[in-house]
């Protein structure tokens, strides 16, 4: 159950939803309750087959400043590994469905690390992103060292994490830590639509893809061609891939259920 109106998730009836974190005064920063009931609505999003992409937005000022850092200051190294704060990002970058992060303002720190366990990353022209833990005497916690390393490599990575310097969206853009940069009023509007083009795609086929993607990029090149070519044979025994292809050879919209 939501224990914080500072996190919400609206359903909009055509397959696709949001979360919106709405923690204006602390911009965005990710508290506990903030993380837990991120955690909590993308349990309750796996198991929920009527949605087929979310969108994750944090408003049209800022999306995330980081992990809330009142919540770090005077905190142990015990009672962080107490609090065990993996398991609520680790249910975000479960979620099998596609993610579509929505970026106006600060993705920071853990915000950035937030966003890169999206899929897609529609990013507004004043989006601002950067992994400035390092100003803090911290390094980042919740995969940035290696989510964004993957992203866009050793070099850009390093120059992010070691001076904590804060980058422009085009430069996101350049090397690859966004999917695309719209202005600043159309970024929810543009993931929303990113989300409604995929959640009238078959979903199994979509979630396959996603899988493929993400566990091919930790698997060997050969072990990651057999996960794939696995998961393409596997759509040959779904409807959705006989609607979609009689679809097309009849030239027709198809109609695809999941199936
Ligand atoms: N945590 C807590 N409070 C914050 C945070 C934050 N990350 N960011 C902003 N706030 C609060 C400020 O304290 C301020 O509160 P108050 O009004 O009570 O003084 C309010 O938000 C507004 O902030 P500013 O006045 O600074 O607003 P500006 O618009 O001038 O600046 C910035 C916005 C640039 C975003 C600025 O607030 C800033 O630099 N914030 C901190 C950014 C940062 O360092 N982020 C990294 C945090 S560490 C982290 O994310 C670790 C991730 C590891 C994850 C693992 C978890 C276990």
């Amino acid at each position: 159950m939501n224990e914080t109106p500072e996190v919400t998730l609206a359903r909009h009836g055509d397959g696709t939803a949001t979360i919106r974190i709405d923690r204006p005064e602390a911009r965005n920063a990710l508290s506990s309750p903030v993380r837990k009931a991120l955690a909590a609505f993308c349990r309750e999003i796996g198991e929920d087959e009527s949605i087929r992409a979310v969108v994750l937005t944090g408003g049209p000022e800022v999306f995330v400043a980081g992990a809330d850092i009142r919540d770090m200051a005077e905190t142990g190294a015990v009672e962080m590994i107490r609090r065990r704060t993996e398991r609520w990002w680790q249910a975000v970058a479960e979620v099998p469905q596609p993610l579509i992060a929505a970026v106006n303002g600060y993705a920071l720190g853990g915000g950035l690390e937030l966003a890169m366990c999206c899929d897609i990353i529609i990013a507004g022209e004043g989006a601002k992103l950067g992994q400035p833990e390092v100003n803090v005497g911290i390094l980042p916690g919740a995969g940035g060292t290696q989510r964004l390393t993957r992203a866009v490599g050793k070099y850009q990575a390093m120059r992010l994490i070691l001076t904590g310097e804060i980058i422009a969206a085009d430069e996101a853009l350049r090397m690859g830590l966004v999917s695309r940069v719209v202005p600043d009023g159309k970024v929810y509007d543009t993931a929303l639509k990113t989300a409604q083009r995929i959640a009238g795609l078959p979903p199994l086929a979509v979630q396959q893809a996603k899988e493929a993607v993400l566990l091919g990029a930790d698997a060997s090149l050969p072990a990651a061609l057999s996960l794939e070519r696995k998961s393409f044979q596997l759509m040959f025994a779904s409807k959705d891939k006989t609607e979609g292809m009689r679809a097309f050879l009849e030239k027709r919209r198809p109609r695809f259920k999941g199936e």
